[in-house]
């Protein structure tokens, strides 16, 4: 580092800032990588092994430079070389951009397979968009949500390589001409196309200390130039240059903050097909350049996991690359392209399913949408000659429908395998959103419960808790994260139960004083540090969880005297800027919080912390330290979770509903370990259906429930009398459409179980320990071992 320092900068230690040594340090490691990435590579080519390509429109990736140094078992090292120099480890760490490409789970899950699959030796990619601005960078402003510009390449990003010379060109709009070829078949030549040039950034995947480097490739958008124009076009393309090269940027320029809703924007349908297109070429090319096989090889040595419908029209690009291209004739390209993709669904809520107009699919993507038009005729025509039973559901099975195009749907029928990620979301797959697919091709229905990257969210997250468990079991959970079943046998073990105890204060203090640094608020580290971190969203319920709060702060203010255990609760996600009732939800959380720490009556027993700006470096601090876990979505809303399989590995007892992956959690440590409430799955999927509930009938009857909702509208909560009268309309006037008022009954009781098993220290140990214990089952070594073994079909390098 020293020698690097003076080479590189010009300076001495002394003079060094934490940043340069940042810089000097990725340096380092690259020279660690980039061999054993060219090597990976080289394997790869030479055993010709098939290629799992995993797409997605989003990357939630964090820091690398802890994974990358410990990765390469240099952490060790690190932390003392740079203590030895008079530095703080973290701080340097600190000074990487954490780059939030994506906007929640579904983001974070395709980075924590990409880790994965390189620990486990496997030959799989990623592809994406590297966007100019991540995801907006959150602060609270007077309690508000304000979004402001994550310019996360404001510095040079050290882990990237810009490769130029493997560049290729996206055509959009144009004319699309048809010609009969001699033999009759036709053949389609587009003209006056607006071209774009995808330019790739590779991002090294670094496996856990096995010599495996894969690829994380994102597609920045760039002015395309002819060489060897003449002087007097290219001087007419220049003009044209400085006119348009802001709209061809913009393709890469921002992520879509929202999760929450679909918008038809043509700026998206645009970032879809750049990511496709470049993608579905390079891999062609690829294929042909090292593979030298025939094209009706491909999916031999090709599969494509389509990560959401975001990145589904990778189908009709495929297609379209087979025919116009390569020459090959329909049923052909589409028999290949059938047996390479596999398409992941993460949603049902219907507002977040895509569905493009006609009219703007169809100029932006003439072509693109002649295929789609026939895939959808050809689909119909077989509904209707093979299951005539289905005839009347042709409207709502076809892609192509009132005029939208279905995306979910196309994702279907392009692929051989469709998954949900959790067993109960794969269920309301099969038996409602998808039924009549399933009815037609039940093969390709399966579920991979989703997973969390353990070496990430244990390893190197919670160092204490790692280096506790490492001694108590020893190594091998590392790689065989199963192995922490062992931890089990212990969990009678009161001196091992301090130990574990020891480490969850420890990581509480570090948390209370980053708690304090940003805010300014003192939180009592003894109290529970009950944590809701995620996205804000209605079907989430942080409104439920701060109508409780405010009923704990009514209980107290009556009575100072209550015994009741001290709390902390902690809330971190951001809101799609759009999202009115979602930035309300924000302002009443923080609200609530300026009152009830500086209420001096009720003795500091109630704290609430909104942390601003969560991503995955936040997580990373949260998390440690999390003694509840908050997981109390309405129930069949939330596909899987994958916060809940963090927070259970990091020793967090969950309070939640049986949603998702919760259900997975509580098959293993049962009632006793976990704390179930509220209603089940099939209950409130039949209040949807039947109706039969009403919110007022609740507030009329509950007088806690009644005071929490007029205390919205008392001034109480802030100087306008009219500040929250969205929330309270939303559960009064529109009959409270994620049932918060229909749980908070049960909810009450379930945290009266919390606060009641946390005074019996060992047996809240036990419960932590035992969490921990059966967390092995959610890392993504797992999942990923299952989408191998089922979907993709890939070999060990
Ligand atoms: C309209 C734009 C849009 C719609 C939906 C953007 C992004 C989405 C995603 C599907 C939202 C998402 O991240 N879903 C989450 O995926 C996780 C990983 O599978 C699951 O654990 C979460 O339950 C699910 O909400």
């Amino acid at each position: 580092m020293k020698e690097k320092l003076f080479h590189e900068k010009g300076k001495t230690i002394a003079e060094a800032t934490e940043k340069d040594l940042f810089y000097v340090l990725t340096d380092i490691v690259n020279e660690q990588i980039i061999p054993v990435w060219e090597n990976t590579k080289k394997i790869y080519k030479n055993k010709k092994l098939k290629q799992m390509y995993y797409l997605s429109i989003e990357y939630l990736i964090g820091r690398l430079i802890k994974s990358n140094l410990s990765n390469c078992g240099m952490l060790t090292a690190t932390n003392e070389a740079l203590k030895n120099l008079g530095f703080d480890p973290e701080k340097v760490y600190a000074e990487e951009d954490d780059a939030g490409l994506g906007n929640g789970g579904l983001g974070r899950l395709a980075a924590g397979f990409l880790d994965t699959l390189a620990s486990l030796h496997y030959p799989g990619h990623g592809f994406g968009i590297r966007y100019r601005f991540g995801l907006f960078d959150q602060r609270i402003i007077q309690g508000n949500q304000v979004e402001l510009p994550d310019d996360w390449l404001n510095e040079p990003y050290p882990w990237e390589v810009r490769k130029e010379e493997e560049a290729v060109t996206i055509q959009f709009r144009g004319t699309v001409h048809m010609f009969r070829r001699g033999d009759g078949s036709l053949e389609f030549k587009y003209e006056h196309t607006d071209k774009v040039l995808a330019v790739p950034y590779d991002i090294p995947i670094v496996g856990y200390g096995n010599e495996v480097v894969n690829t994380l490739r994102l597609w920045s958008a760039e002015p395309y130039y002819d060489i060897g124009d003449s002087v007097t076009l290219a001087h007419s393309k220049f003009l044209h240059y400085l006119d348009h090269h802001h709209d061809i940027e913009q393709i890469s320029g921002f992520l879509y903050p929202d999760d929450s809703s679909f918008e038809g924007k043509v700026l998206r349908l645009k970032q879809q097909y750049f990511l496709v297109s470049a993608t579905i070429q390079n891999i062609i090319q690829d294929y042909k350049k090292h593979y030298r096989m025939p094209i009706r090889k491909l999916p031999k040595k090709v599969v494509i996991q389509i990560n959401d419908t975001h990145p589904s029209l990778a189908i009709p690009e495929m297609m379209r690359i087979l025919m116009d291209e390569e020459g090959l004739g329909w049923d052909e390209a589409w028999d290949l392209t059938t047996r390479i993709f596999a398409y992941t669904n993460h949603t049902i809520m219907s507002e977040a399913l895509e569905k493009w107009p006609i009219d703007l699919f169809k100029q932006l993507l003439p072509r693109i949408y002649m295929i789609v038009e026939e895939i959808n005729e050809r689909f119909c025509k077989g509904l209707w000659l093979d299951h005539p039973e289905l005839r009347d559901k042709i409207p709502e099975m076809a892609i192509i429908s009132y005029g939208q195009i279905h995306m979910a749907r196309l994702a279907i029928v392009g692929s051989f395998s469709v998954n949900g990620v959790a067993e109960i979301h794969t269920e309301i797959l099969k038996k409602q959103v998808m039924k009549h697919f399933y009815t037609i091709s039940k093969e390709k229905f399966n579920n991979k419960t989703n997973g969390i990257t353990h070496r990430r969210w244990l390893l190197q997250a919670n160092p204490r808790l790692a280096t506790l468990i490492t001694e108590i079991i020893g190594n091998k959970w590392k790689m065989q994260p199963k192995q922490l079943i062992g931890l089990l046998r212990y969990s009678g073990d009161q001196e091992i139960l301090d130990r574990f105890d020891h480490v969850k204060h420890e990581n509480k203090k570090a948390l209370a004083r980053f708690i304090f640094d940003q805010t300014g608020i003192v939180v009592d580290d003894r109290s529970i540090f009950d944590v809701h971190i995620k996205r804000i969203h209605e079907y989430k319920r942080q409104l439920l969880n701060i109508f409780h709060i405010i009923y704990l702060y009514n209980e107290l203010k009556e009575n100072p005297n209550l015994d009741l255990t001290p709390r902390t609760f902690i809330f971190a996600g951001k809101a799609a800027p759009n999202y009115h009732l979602a930035k309300e939800v924000i302002k009443l959380i923080n609200t609530v919080a300026s009152i009830v720490n500086n209420d001096g009556r009720i003795r500091g027993k109630l704290k609430v912390i909104f942390l601003e700006n969560y991503n995955v470096s936040l997580a990373e601090k949260i998390i440690p330290a999390a003694d509840v876990s908050e997981q109390i979505s309405t129930a069949s809303k939330e596909a899987s979770g994958t916060g809940n399989m963090k927070l259970m590995m990091n020793g967090a007892v969950t309070i939640g509903t049986m949603d998702g992956a919760n259900i997975e959690i509580h098959d293993l440590v049962g009632n006793e370990n976990m704390f179930i409430f509220g209603l089940t799955a099939d209950e409130v999927l039949n209040y949807y259906k039947n109706g039969g509930y009403n919110a007022r009938d609740i507030y009329n009857t509950d007088e806690r429930v009644r005071d929490v909702l007029e205390q919205l509208n008392s001034g109480e909560f802030g100087e306008h009398v009219i500040e929250f009268k969205d929330i309270y309309y939303n559960i009064l006037y529109h009959n409270d459409p994620y049932f918060v008022l229909k749980d908070f009954e049960p909810y009450l009781e379930a945290h009266e179980h919390v606060e009641q098993a946390y005074r019996n220290r060992y047996q809240w140990l036990k419960m932590s320990v035992t969490n921990i214990a059966h967390s092995g089952k959610f890392s993504s070594d797992q999942t990923i071992q299952k989408y191998v073994n089922v979907i993709w079909k890939i070999h060990r390098l």
